[in-house]
């Protein structure tokens, strides 16, 4: 039988799989098979794929196969995330055009694909840069937009002073940029705006319905999402004079989750950007202090004055609110913990209960009064009798736990508080009664700020007239086609551009500047998924029965960094359009695999500044692909890191050979045509039936679970029973119809992990025509795996020396028996005085 040769045979596949267009999705409405639609997250073309992408796709592309040989309809479509500013800086850098080098990357990335056998349907490529794409991104922002989901507004923005360009609140961490690392600033600047907190409780709420996503996804969604229940109050603003203001024009509003520690609330505070916050001040002695805390607060992000681990900066305002349930006056501050778009932007301050106030009140040296205490604390025994209010002399250093009963706190004294308490629904109760307050629920989701002061984007179609104001660029003149000749190392920009931005208003027609703002990348990938199932229509972004063909994605497959961004944005999408009559579905992902990351040998991540990247191709060009996919998915389960090892490499490359070399022998007395017959198999053969149907309901369970490492270890063993029998059975006495059924079996289960070996084997050694893609997966009788026979440890003097299988009511004769003969070499020479038989355990013989 031939050599192994992987490039010849991996050559010779890929040109066969092309030409015959084999893992084209049926695109019929309907079929009598079920559905799989399986998606790798597409990458963004900087550079050759990496290891990262070659796992990403190996997992998915190893589902897709399975998947195909166990009667689905496969869907497993690739594209570009093309869109982005790396293009646009590389173009800077190398004085080329963006759309020059994204294409040329895509080249080479797609030729990786290539070269790895990813079965991918090719005619549904969808690259986010090809206007074909783009204007139906343009079409669903125009849908939105109608909608009243999109919105301009000026507010304090995230702006990245190196990426020149806002940034989404999803885009900054911890007060840096995603993207670049820079210190973020705050601009006040108008932008657009897409309206997803429309949906924040829609969002939260079909969290449950992910079972099929990891946990700790979830979770991060949900927090990101950050519901929070409670109430709002109603505070009384106080004249300069100290006199109460009545009706709507003194009414100032708190959000809450903690009404019952109302009676502790000691001062009351105010955002540095709250609206009518300078009017308070102005002319005031409290002016200055007030407007020095509002200056020093746009230096910072809301997201960490908010965190709180910054020194807290505030003055007082010289003004005074009356607390609705005690009736007691207490003083307002401006302070910069205090955001202005959470709630109200306004803060009931309770320093006894909550850490940042209590930080406050010892900064500004504001009153702290206990009100909520352990039964057992000894200032319990004494408050809880206290009618007036006692400010604390105990001096605490830092704020109480929370929870417990209160104390000092009129008719609530007693009851227990926390959130969600007793106490909490008493208060807010009364409070609705007496109309100061009323339940209310906020989220802690922003909406999703889209536009980018950058080139390499969706064109925001969008126009503005002097005359009509901002209007819709008309349907019928989709796509505003992004000019692909800036001359960007020159620092052209679409706002600098004439020929982009003149126009003509489309409602009144005289002369307007289109809109030079892009959109956020992250709106191109939101949809991309739908776009595949019905990549060529030309009248929609995609038809309702392509998608519902479909949708939802069965098994998507990507990295943990896109937990939250990505992840939530397609879900926004997917509600949107669906409320837009467009799909049926409310869930784009059912199934969410988080793949590992693909570390060097000594697990430091791999990256470009470190020198310690192991390309593809290093392992593709001694070994073939197969071996490249055999060691991403042999080396761990798919969830867990792993570190690039080149023994594991050389490893999946023997076993390779060894399983090659294993289908042919098997098949060398002769490929039979005939079914096994049970009843005609001797000792030998019936060891080989019985692995077989162990072997494979062992992978079957593991590629069910998406464990690859533990199914390959199965086809291993699968492989060793192969050549147990073809030890045992001299060619020529070999029973053919069993052994052509195990050869069958070995490349049925390979193939979906080392596709080229499999098909070559499948057509060479067994003689077939057709593609073993089209065949099914093997069947198997898990009842069929159970033996008749005890594996039973043999030790020579108490040390076990060998293994052999007796039935498990041997005789202790019998027993013996078979135990000499399996450790004869240990023996030899020497004589048994004795044999200790556990039966179905071990034997232990002594010997002398
Ligand atoms: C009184 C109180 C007492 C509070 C106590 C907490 C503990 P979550 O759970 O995250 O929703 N808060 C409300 N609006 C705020 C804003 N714009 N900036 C900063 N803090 C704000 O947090 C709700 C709590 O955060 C609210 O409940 C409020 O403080 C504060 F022992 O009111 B609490
Ligand atoms: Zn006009």
């Amino acid at each position: 039988y031939p050599a192994y040769d992987a490039h010849a045979i991996e050559e010779k596949w890929i040109e066969a799989w092309g030409a015959s267009n084999l893992f084209a999705a049926d695109a019929r409405e309907s079929t009598d098979r079920p559905k799989k639609y399986v998606l790798e997250m597409f990458p963004y073309p900087s550079g050759d794929l990496h290891m990262g992408h070659a796992r990403n796709y190996t997992i998915g592309d190893a589902m897709a196969r399975q998947a195909r040989m166990r009667g689905f309809d496969v869907l497993h479509p690739i594209g570009f995330d093309a869109f982005g500013l790396p293009a646009e800086n590389a173009a800077i850098k190398h004085k080329t055009q963006a759309a020059a080098w994204t294409y040329a990357n895509m080249d080479q990335a797609l030729a990786t694909m290539r070269r790895m056998g990813f079965s991918y349907d090719m005619d549904r490529m969808v690259k986010t840069c090809d206007p074909e794409y783009y204007r139906w991104g343009q079409w669903i922002f125009l849908k939105l937009w109608e909608r009243g989901l999109v919105y301009r507004k000026k507010n304090p923005v995230n702006w990245c002073p190196s990426c020149q360009t806002v940034l989404a609140n999803e885009q900054v961490n911890e007060g840096h940029c995603w993207r670049c690392d820079s210190e973020v600033e705050k601009r006040e600047l108008e932008q657009w705006y897409i309206k997803i907190t429309e949906y924040s409780e829609e969002l939260l709420d079909d969290l449950d319905q992910l079972g099929g996503w990891p946990e700790r996804v979830r979770h991060m969604q949900a927090n990101w999402i950050g519901r929070s229940e409670g109430a709002e109050v109603d505070f009384t603003l106080c004249d300069a004079q100290g006199e109460p203001i009545a009706g709507e024009a003194g009414k100032i509003t708190v959000f809450t989750t903690r009404a019952d520690t109302l009676f502790g609330c000691t001062f009351f505070l105010l955002a540095p950007e709250y609206a009518g916050l300078v009017e308070l001040v102005q002319g005031t002695e409290y002016e200055q202090p007030v407007m020095d805390v509002i200056q020093g607060a746009k230096r910072v992000s809301q997201v960490e004055r908010a965190q709180g681990e910054v020194e807290k900066h505030g003055a007082f305002t010289g003004r005074y609110v009356v607390n609705p349930v005690s009736g007691e006056k207490i003083p307002v501050w401006v302070a910069d913990y205090v955001i202005s778009d959470y709630g109200t932007g306004a803060v009931m301050a309770v320093p006894c209960g909550d850490q940042r106030d209590f930080e406050f009140a010892k900064k500004y040296d504001l009153p702290i009064v206990p009100i909520i205490l352990n039964e057992d604390d000894p200032l319990f025994e004494r408050l809880q009798h206290v009618s007036g209010r006692e400010v604390d002399q105990v001096s605490w250093d830092q704020a109480y736990a929370a929870e417990g009963r209160l104390v000092q706190s009129g008719p609530y004294t007693g009851l227990c508080g926390g959130k969600h308490s007793e106490a909490e629904q008493a208060v807010v109760t009364d409070l609705e009664k007496s109309g100061f307050g009323r339940r209310s629920t906020q989220y802690r989701l922003r909406d999703w700020l889209i536009s980018r002061q950058r080139y390499w984007g969706n064109p925001i179609p969008a126009i503005h007239c002097p005359h009509c104001g901002i209007v819709p660029v008309p349907e019928d003149q989709l796509p505003v086609i992004l000019p692909e000749n800036l001359d960007l190392a020159a620092g052209e920009t679409l706002a600098e551009s004439p020929q982009f931005y003149e126009t003509t208003c489309p409602v009144c027609g005289r002369a307007a500047r289109r809109e030079t703002d892009t959109m956020d990348t992250f709106t191109c990938s939101s949809w991309y998924f739908l776009r595949y199932t019905d990549p060529h229509n030309a009248q929609l972004p995609f038809s309702r029965e392509a998608a519902k063909r479909w949708m939802p994605v069965d098994n998507y497959i990507g990295g943990i960094e896109h937990a939250i961004l990505h992840l939530l944005y397609s879900r926004f999408f997917t509600k949107a359009l669906r409320d837009m009559g467009l799909l049926d579905v409310s869930e784009p992902f059912t199934n969410l695999l988080c793949q590992g990351m693909v570390k060097d040998q000594h697990g430091d991540t791999m990256s470009k500044s470190k020198g310690n990247v192991v390309p593809p191709s290093q392992v593709i060009a001694p070994f073939g692909a197969d071996t490249m996919r055999l060691a991403i998915l042999f080396i761990a389960p798919p969830e867990k890191d792993f570190n690039w090892d080149e023994e594991a490499v050389a490893g999946a490359n023997r076993f390779i050979r060894r399983a090659w070399r294993t289908v042919w022998e098997l098949v060398q007395q002769g490929v039979s045509h005939t079914a096994v017959v049970r009843e005609n198999l001797g000792k030998a053969e019936l060891d080989l039936y019985r692995e077989r149907h162990r072997t494979l309901a062992k992978c079957t369970e593991d590629f069910d679970r998406l464990q690859f490492n533990t199914a390959i270890s199965a086809i291993m063993e699968l492989v060793n029973a192969a050549n147990a029998y073809l030890n045992a059975v001299a060619l020529g006495s070999r029973n053919e119809a069993l052994a052509t059924q195990v050869a069958t079996d070995i490349i049925s289960v390979l193939s979906p992990i080392c596709p080229f070996v499999a098909e070559e084997l499948w057509h060479e050694a067994l003689g077939q025509t057709e593609s073993v893609y089209g065949a099914p997966w093997p069947s198997f009788d898990a009842a069929e795996a159970l033996t008749d026979e005890v594996e039973i440890a043999v030790q020579v003097l108490g040390k076990v020396r060998g293994r052999t299988k007796v039935a498990p009511d041997a005789s202790p004769d019998v027993m013996q028996a078979a135990a000499e003969a399996a450790v004869a070499s240990w023996i030899e020479g020497k004589r048994v005085v004795k044999a200790i038989c556990v039966p179905g355990r071990l034997v232990n013989l002594v010997v002398k």
